[in-house]
């Protein structure tokens, strides 16, 4: 009976013993994962590396910076939460992650889908001119202006530009996300065992896939970037408190409701 138990836990955790049908699990586990990254990533490398040098003008950027702080930030929220929707189907295809309880699902995706979005940044961002892709053009820290969080936006563009220093491929940019999403730490879980259990087959699917790409000494320096994703977010959660009660009409009425769901 114990020994059952042992064996249905994970078979993904005998990989090192070279079991040849774990090796496929595992194979599959990660083809899932980066299946459903490439689906949900909203642009194409390629089409994203076309579009590099297609920047605002100085007009643009001044109609941005003459923008309220109310209408920038109900703006940003639109197409913060475009990018969470696109991470919600992400996570929806990880395996393991549907059989959670419908509270487990929530509870990591309100705390995780921002720092997944932070992680996908580095694939819209470009580090030579320091610019992200926003509104269809590259856009510098100063079409933020009129949001009045300066700090979090130079933080948020530190973070992206530590990030596209690893220089992770796809496949490593989808199980890192799927590896900071499935956190048996979130606060409010049911049941951390399994989430813990799903956490990880997918942390063996990373090691495996930095295993075979020769770039072992990578896994180390991702767990530093969780730890800079964490207080990225609780940046975003303090300045979202700090807008809600300037704006208490704006972030109750105007935000997506997905949004509000998620943050507020
Ligand atoms: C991240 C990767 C997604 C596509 C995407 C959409 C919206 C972008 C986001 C990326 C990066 C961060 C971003 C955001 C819109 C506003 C936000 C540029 C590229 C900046 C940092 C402003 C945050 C403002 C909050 C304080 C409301 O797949």
């Amino acid at each position: 009976q114990d020994l059952m138990a042992l064996h249905s836990y994970n078979p993904l955790d005998d990989l090192y013993n070279h079991y040849p049908h774990s090796l496929r699990n595992i194979d599959e586990l990660c083809a899932s994962i980066v299946r459903s990254h490439r689906e949900t990533s909203q642009y194409r490398l390629e089409e994203l590396q076309a579009l590099r040098w297609k920047m605002f003008s100085r007009e643009e950027i001044q109609a941005y910076q003459s923008k309220t702080v109310d209408e920038m930030w109900q703006h940003c929220a639109v197409r913060l939460t475009e990018a969470v929707q696109y991470v919600v189907e992400f996570a929806k295809h990880i395996p393991g992650f549907r059989m959670l309880s419908q509270n487990d699902q929530i509870a990591l995706l309100k705390t995780g889908s921002m720092e997944v979005v932070l992680v996908r940044m580095c694939r819209f961002f470009n580090t030579e001119n320091n610019t992200v892709f926003f509104d269809g053009k590259f856009a510098g820290t100063e079409v933020f202006k009129s949001l009045a969080c300066g700090d979090l936006i130079a933080a948020v563009f530190d973070f992206a530009h530590g990030m596209c220093a690893l220089k992770l491929t796809e496949q490593q940019l989808a199980l890192f996300s799927a590896l900071v999403l499935i956190n048996a730490d979130r606060p409010s879980l049911e049941d951390r065992v399994r989430v813990q259990r799903v956490h990880r087959s997918v942390e063996v699917g990373l090691t495996h896939i930095l295993h075979r790409d020769n770039h072992d000494s990578l896994l180390h320096k991702l767990y530093q970037r969780m730890a800079v994703l964490r207080s990225l977010c609780s940046l975003h959660m303090e300045k979202l408190r700090w807008f809600s009660q300037r704006y208490p009409l704006t972030a109750h009425s105007l935000f997506p409701p997905l949004y509000k769901e998620l943050f507020a």
